[in-house]
């Protein structure tokens, strides 16, 4: 019986494609995406993803500072931590959270709905959570890969610029600000993201681990927007968390 080869790498070039080829599982084509984006969602449903969504935005720098917490090498967390200091902001700049803030603000509600968690659905909880989790708990550079969803995330946030303020006249413009900052700062972290994941899985197994690592980020938030489908497009109790009639405050 022949020794089973151990298939050979990928060459640099291939396993990138490989990994920008998951782009048919980002969540821009879950179908609450695709209402959104075509102007077909309404006002709850649109308060609900902004409120969900912060829970998302609020843990990003907790995140990324498990992931400098687990890396030792200085000139890695010189870059990483800019990520941090994108959402927390600095003196002088105000950050993502707060851009976010001011998007829950331009669709009509008060900040304090959001910093509540009050609308936080069981499983966009449990999807975020599990990404945290697996951050802080996996290699730094395992974790880094998980960030390259982001490759694909400068379209996604284009669509909303685009979309949103011909579908959704009602929401005050101050509030796409978010969308707007993330275009260059999704671009700048997922170079460093990318030249990471390319020079740290060698082997092809380590690549298929990189792809699986992708994988389970792209289901993360997937998953989010299954939890919102449901809460917000079928209207299902029993999300206590789901006021029937509007979301904001009035
Ligand atoms: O606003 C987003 C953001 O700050 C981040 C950080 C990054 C990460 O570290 O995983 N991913 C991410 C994403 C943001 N916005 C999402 C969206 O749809 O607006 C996309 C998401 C991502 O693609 O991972």
């Amino acid at each position: 019986m022949g020794k089973t080869e151990t298939p050979a790498p990928w060459p640099r070039q291939k396993f990138e494609q490989r990994l920008r080829d998951k782009e048919k599982y980002y969540h821009i084509h879950h179908p609450f995406h695709v209402l959104m984006n075509s102007g077909k969602l309404d006002k709850p449903a649109i308060q609900g993803w902004v409120a969900n969504r912060f829970y998302y935005q609020t843990s990003i720098p907790v995140k990324d500072a498990a992931i400098m917490a687990n890396c030792r090498e200085r000139d890695v967390r010189r870059q990483w931590v800019q990520r941090i200091i994108d959402h927390d902001g600095q003196e002088g700049e105000d950050g993502g959270i707060e851009a976010w803030l001011q998007l829950g603000e331009a669709v009509g509600m008060d900040r304090n709905e959001l910093i509540s968690e009050e609308h936080v659905l069981p499983g966009v909880r449990f999807a975020i959570d599990a990404y945290y989790n697996f951050a802080r708990t996996a290699t730094w550079q395992e974790a880094a890969c998980s960030s390259l969803t982001e490759l694909f995330a400068p379209k996604i946030h284009q669509k909303r610029l685009d979309n949103w303020p011909q579908h959704y006249t009602w929401i005050d413009a101050n509030g796409y600000n978010y969308f707007r900052k993330r275009l260059s700062e999704a671009r700048r972290d997922v170079q460093h993201g990318l030249d990471v994941t390319l020079d740290y899985f060698r082997t092809r197994a380590d690549q298929e681990r990189a792809l699986n690592i992708l994988q389970l980020k792209l289901d993360i938030l997937w998953t989010m927007l299954d939890a919102m489908w449901m809460a917000y497009i079928e209207n299902r109790p029993p999300y206590y968390c789901v006021k029937t009639g509007n979301l904001g405050s009035e």
